[in-house]
């Protein structure tokens, strides 16, 4: 069984040095761990690729210390180069996330191994086409955002207007049934919105500032992870 047979995107965790109030990546990881997310992606639109291995590599130190790298999986978002460096380097990464502008999943594919997860995300809009008529077989989730205006990721789905398009929950309980992968929902989630989210059917949330900017970032992962299980 490898880590991609069991992937669990309930609860996922998604930072940056530049998310975390200037504390370090790896204790807001631990933190979260401890009260139950299942997944992290390291995401940075700063950091070098240096800087992001030397943060991968604290995270996996971290994700091994609490016992869970057969079970929780690190992701890199976007730089495969990055991915294929950190194991070089025996960094424990065990996959990549993509956009839909980034490296085509298939080329992650065949660059990481069929053990390794692959995640694919669109603005919703677009999700729903991208469902339809592409083949979806290298894919192992789909991410799908954001559900409010976010400043963590201020160019997500604009529209003519130049405004950022949000995404109601009957759009994605409905892009759920159509879909032939699981599905991972951000952008702007707080605790407030886990109840509903989790009534869509979609598999999972993520968040980047409500756990890695949070005052005390173990409560609120606790809380996000408590009402998800309440709820889903
Ligand atoms: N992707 P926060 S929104 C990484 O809509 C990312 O696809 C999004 O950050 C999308 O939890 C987003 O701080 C950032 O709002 C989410």
């Amino acid at each position: 069984m490898s880590i991609r047979d069991n992937l669990d995107i309930s609860a996922y965790l998604v930072l940056g040095p530049e998310n975390t109030l200037g504390r370090p990546v790896a204790d807001v990881v631990r933190d979260a761990l401890d009260a139950g997310f299942t997944i992290v992606q390291v995401r940075s639109k700063v950091a070098g690729a240096r800087e992001l291995m030397e943060c991968a590599r604290s995270v996996a130190d971290v994700i091994a210390a609490a016992g869970k790298s057969d079970t929780v999986p690190l992701l890199i978002d976007d730089r495969l180069d990055v991915a294929l460096a950190c194991r070089e380097a025996g960094i424990k990464v065990d996959g990549v996330h993509v956009g839909q502008s980034d490296i085509p999943v298939e080329v992650c594919r065949k660059y990481l191994g069929e053990d390794s997860i692959v995640g694919l995300s669109a603005a919703a809009h677009e999700m729903r086409r991208y469902i339809e008529t592409a083949d979806t077989s290298q894919v192992d989730y789909l991410g799908v955002g954001p559900l409010h205006e976010t400043a963590t990721k201020p160019d997500c789905g604009l529209d003519d207007d130049g405004r950022i398009i949000t995404r109601s929950l009957e759009e994605l309980a409905e892009l759920r049934r159509v879909s032939p992968k699981p599905i991972v929902v951000g952008g702007g989630v707080k605790a407030a919105d886990i109840p509903a989210l989790a009534k869509t059917g979609v598999d999972g949330f993520f968040v980047v500032s409500a756990v890695a900017g949070a005052e005390d970032p173990h409560a609120a992962a606790k809380e996000l992870v408590d009402l998800w299980r309440a709820n889903a």
